[in-house]
C-alpha cells in the first residue's frame, strides 16, 4: 500500500509522481513503525522530527557517496557539481529522496519518499537519539510511505508510482569506450579501428566537449571534425553508436543561432527580471528553461539534427545546474580579496573557494523560472526536465528508445533515461564505493546506470583498471571514461598481457548478453532492477551488511576485488554456487574464494540457468546461431529460467511484441515453452551444459524456433 501523508502547504510539484495509486492519510496511522514528535516552522524552514523506534537499516538516497546503509547521518538535497567523491562529499548530483527501511530481523519493512524539488535535508539519526527528521526550505512537502513484505514489493510499488524504467536499446550493453575527449575524427577514427583490429568488443564511442565549436551546443567544429557526417557514417557501418555531450548553457553570442532563437524567450531569469548568466564551458551562458514545455521542444528539435547527422543518443552533462561562477561571484571574491594578505592563510582559501558551484553550494535564489517560480524551489528537477525534453521527442516522434544518461536527477528520471554517478577517481576506494552507488541507484528506481570505468579523475594503473573493469561486466552500463590530462585507460593501454585480459574481461560481458538483456527486459517489465544489493533476494542478517558483493540478475552473485594484489577474498554466499571462472563449487556461508588478476569474481547459483552466447565485436542478436545454457542444478529442485528477445531498439516491448520462452528443468527433462511470439527469432541451436553440485555434467541440445513447445530428456 502507499500512503500519502501533506505537511505544511506544498505550493510546487516534481512532477515525480505520475499515478494516483495512493491513499491520504495522517501521520498516525504509522505507530508501529514511526512517530511524528515535532513540526516546527521557522522562517522558510520547516522541521519534521519523527521518532523511529527500531533498530534497522536505511537503504536508499540512489547515488550518494557513503556507506550502503544510510543511517547516522545527514544528508543534502540540493543538486550540485561535486566532483571530489572523498566518502562524505554532499550533497551530489542527484536527489533521490527515497529510502527503504529494514529492521535487523526483516519483520518491518516500508519506503519513505519525501518528495520536493527544492532544498531539502534528511538527517538519519544522527545524533544517536533514534530520531529522524526532514527539513525543507518552502511551504510544505509530500511524503508517500510505502508498506510491503519486502523491498521488492515496495520498490514495484514505488515504481507504479513514479512511473517504469524507460528500456534502453540492447546495443546499450554492449562495451562503451569514452575520454574527455577524442579531439578529432581522425582520433575517432583511429579509436574504433583499434577495437576492430585488436579484436575487442565495442558499441559505444563517446565524443565529449570538444566535438562542438568552441563549446557551442548543438554545432560541430569543423576544423577537428571536418566531415562529421562521413564518420559517424563509417562507425555505423563497423557496428558502432555514437553518444555525443549534451551541456545545457548556451553560449551568449550574436548570430549564434541557438542563442538567437532563444533569447528573450527560453532562458531563464535572474531575479531583476534580467538574463541568468554564468560561467561554464562556452564563457557567458544563458540556460534554457527546461521545466517550460515550448522550450523543451526547442531544444528538441535542435537535438533531433544531431541525430539525423547521425548521432545516437546523448549524455547530459553539467546540468545541476554546474555553474563556474557568476557575475556575482566575481565581485564578491574582489570584495573580500581586497584587503587580503598572505598572512590571512587558510581564510583566503575559504574566500577563494567559496565562489562558483562547489563553494556557493549550487546558484538558486538568483534565479527565476519563466512562470516566475524561484529556481531554489525546483532546483533539483533541472537536469530531469532537461533529460525530458530530448526523451519524449525520442520516444514520441522518433518511435523510438531513446539512448540517454543525465548526470543530474530527481525521482522519476528512469521514465526519461539513465544516470551515470559523474567524476569519481582511479582510486581502489571507488572500486567499492561504485558497487554501494548502482546498488542505490536501483533501491531509487533507475535500472540503468554506470560509473566511469577505470575512474575519471587521476591516473589509473594497471591493476586498478583490470579490477574496474571486472565490476564494469556487472553495471548496467559499462562504460571506461576518463577526464582530460589523465592517464590514458583504454583496453590496450598497458602493453600486451592487460590488453589480452581486458579483452576476455570485455568478451566475458557480451558472453552474457542474452542473460543480462532478458533480465533487464523483464526487469523493466516487472519494476525488478538488473543489479541490487543482497537484502533485496536474502532475508539473512549477513546481506543487510555486505557492501561488496551485490546480484547482478537473479542467478550471478559478484564480489568484486576493490584492493590490489589479492588472490583470495573472503565472500558470503547465500546459496551453493559455482564459481563462473574456475568452476570450483562452494557450499553457502563465508567461503575463501581465488581471485587471481585475470578472474572476475562471480557466482552462479545453485538451480539457475543462463543463457549466454559467443562474443561478437557489437551486439547483433541477428548473428547469433548458437545459445549456451549454463545449468547449475542439486539434480532434485525445479530450475526456472527465461529467454527474452525483440529488435532492441523499438518501443514495441511495450505492445508485447517480443519472443519470450519459459524453461522449465524437472525430472531429468528440459521444458522450453513460448510464452509469447510477437517477434520473430531465427531458428538456433540450444546447448544445455548441466554441472551438478558433485562436479558431473551432462549435455544436451537442441533445435529452438520462433514457436512451439519442446521437451528434451537429460540423459
Ligand atoms: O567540468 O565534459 O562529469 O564526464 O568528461 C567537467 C567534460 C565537465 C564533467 C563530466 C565528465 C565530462 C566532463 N564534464
Amino acid at each position: 500500500m502507499i500512503y500519502k501523508i501533506t505537511y505544511g502547504e506544498p505550493d510546487i510539484s516534481s512532477e515525480a509522481v505520475v499515478r494516483y495509486v495512493f491513499q491520504e492519510t495522517s501521520p498516525n496511522d504509522f505507530s508501529e513503525l514511526f512517530k511524528d514528535i515535532e513540526y516546527k516552522v521557522d522562517g522558510e524552514y520547516i522541521t519534521l522530527k519523527r521518532r523511529i523506534e527500531n533498530e534497522g537499516y536505511f537503504f536508499g538516497f540512489g547515488d550518494k557517496v557513503g556507506p550502503l546503509d544510510r543511517k547516522g547521518r545527514r544528508y543534502v538535497f540540493w543538486n550540485t557539481d561535486n566532483f571530489t567523491h572523498h566518502p562524505s562529499a554532499d550533497p551530489l548530483y542527484k536527489s533521490f529522496p527515497f529510502f527503504v527501511y529494514i529492521s535487523k530481523d526483516f519483520d518491518k519493512v516500508y519506503g519513505c519518499f519525501t518528495d520536493y524539488p527544492g532544498w531539502m535535508e534528511i538527517d538519519i539519526d544522527s545524533n544517536n537519539d533514534k530520531t529522524i527528521s526532514f527539513k525543507i526550505r518552502g511551504k510544505g512537502f509530500n511524503q508517500y510511505i510505502i508498506t510491503g513484505k519486502n523491498v521488492r514489493e515496495i520498490l514495484k510499488q514505488y515504481l507504479r508510482l513514479t512511473g517504469q524504467n524507460i528500456a534502453f536499446p540492447i546495443w546499450a550493453f554492449g562495451y562503451q569506450q569514452s575520454r574527455w575527449s577524442y579531439m578529432t575524427q581522425d582520433e575517432v577514427l583511429d579509436i574504433a579501428n583499434k577495437f576492430r583490429k585488436e579484436d575487442i568488443p565495442c558499441d559505444v564511442i563517446y565524443l565529449d566537449i570538444d566535438y562542438m565549436q568552441d563549446y557551442k551546443v548543438f554545432t560541430w567544429n569543423k576544423n577537428n571534425f571536418p566531415s562529421y557526417k562521413k564518420m559517424l557514417e563509417k562507425l555505423h557501418q563497423d557496428g558502432f553508436k555514437v553518444i555525443s555531450i549534451l551541456d545545457p548553457g548556451v553560449k551568449v553570442e550574436r548570430f549564434y543561432k541557438i542563442f538567437e532563437s532563444g533569447n528573450g524567450r527560453y532562458f531563464l531569469k535572474d531575479i531583476y527580471g534580467g538574463d541568468f548568466e554564468g560561467a561554464v564551458w562556452p564563457g557567458r551562458v544563458r540556460f534554457p528553461d527546461f521545466r517550460d514545455k515550448k522550450v523543451r521542444i526547442w531544444w528538441a528539435r535542435n537535438a533531433k539534427k544531431y541525430l539525423k547527422d547521425g548521432i545516437d543518443g546523448f549524455w547530459n552533462d553539467m546540468n545541476e545546474i554546474a555553474i563556474f561562477a557568476t557575475e556575482d561571484d566575481i565581485k564578491e571574491a574582489k570584495k573580500k580579496l581586497k584587503n587580503a594578505k598572505l598572512e590571512d592563510g587558510i581564510k583566503l582559501a575559504g574566500t577563494l573557494g567559496s565562489i562558483g558551484e562547489i563553494g556557493r553550494q549550487g546558484h538558486g535564489d538568483d534565479i527565476v523560472h519563466l512562470d516566475g517560480t524561484p529556481h531554489w524551489k525546483v532546483k533539483n528537477t533541472y537536469g530531469l526536465n532537461m533529460t525530458k525534453a530530448t526523451s519524449e521527442m525520442i520516444q514520441k516522434d522518433l518511435k523510438k528508445r531513446p539512448f540517454l544518461i543525465s548526470r543530474s536527477a530527481y525521482s522519476g528520471i528512469q521514465r526519461y533515461g539513465g544516470v551515470w554517478t559523474g567524476d569519481n577517481h582511479s582510486w581502489w576506494e571507488h572500486i567499492r564505493q561504485e558497487i554501494i552507488r548502482i546498488n542505490s541507484l536501483s533501491l531509487a528506481g533507475v535500472f540503468y546506470s554506470g560509473f566511469d570505468v577505470g575512474g575519471f579523475g587521476g591516473d589509473v594503473n594497471a591493476e586498478l583498471l583490470i579490477r574496474f573493469m571486472q565490476l564494469g561486466v556487472f553495471s548496467p552500463m559499462f562504460r571506461n571514461h576518463s577526464a582530460i590530462g589523465t592517464k590514458r585507460q583504454e583496453p590496450w593501454q598497458f602493453g600486451e598481457e592487460v590488453k589480452n585480459i581486458l579483452r576476455d574481461v570485455i568478451k566475458f560481458r557480451y558472453r552474457l548478453i542474452p542473460y543480462i538483456y532478458t533480465q533487464y527486459m523483464l526487469g523493466i517489465k516487472k519494476n525488478i532492477p538488473l543489479v541490487r544489493p543482497l537484502f533485496y533476494d536474502f532475508s539473512k542478517k549477513e546481506a543487510l551488511k555486505i557492501e561488496d558483493e551485490f546480484m547482478f540478475g537473479d542467478s550471478i552473485l559478484v564480489a568484486p576485488v576493490d584492493r590490489p594484489n589479492v588472490e583470495k577474498r573472503l565472500v558470503w554466499l547465500p546459496k551453493t554456487a559455482i564459481n563462473l571462472f574456475d568452476g570450483n563449487i562452494y557450499r553457502n556461508g563465508w567461503r575463501i574464494v581465488n581471485t587471481p588478476i585475470e578472474h572476475i569474481p562471480a557466482f552462479q547459483l545453485i538451480n539457475t540457468a543462463i543463457p549466454t552466447m559467443e562474443p561478437q565485436s557489437y551486439v547483433d542478436m541477428l548473428k547469433v546461431d548458437i545459445i549456451s545454457w549454463n545449468v547449475f542444478s542439486d539434480g532434485k529442485s525445479r530450475i526456472m529460467s527465461y529467454f527474452y528477445e525483440d529488435d532492441g531498439i523499438s518501443l514495441g516491448y511495450k505492445k508485447r511484441e517480443y519472443n519470450l520462452k519459459q524453461i522449465l528443468i524437472k525430472d531429468n527433462n528440459i521444458i522450453i515453452k513460448t510464452k509469447q511470439a510477437d517477434y520473430n527469432v531465427r531458428n538456433r541451436t540450444w546447448n544445455f551444459s548441466i554441472t551438478y553440485i558433485d562436479g558431473s555434467t551432462k549435455n544436451v541440445s537442441i533445435e529452438v524456433g520462433n514457436d512451439g513447445e519442446y521437451t528434451i530428456p537429460i540423459r
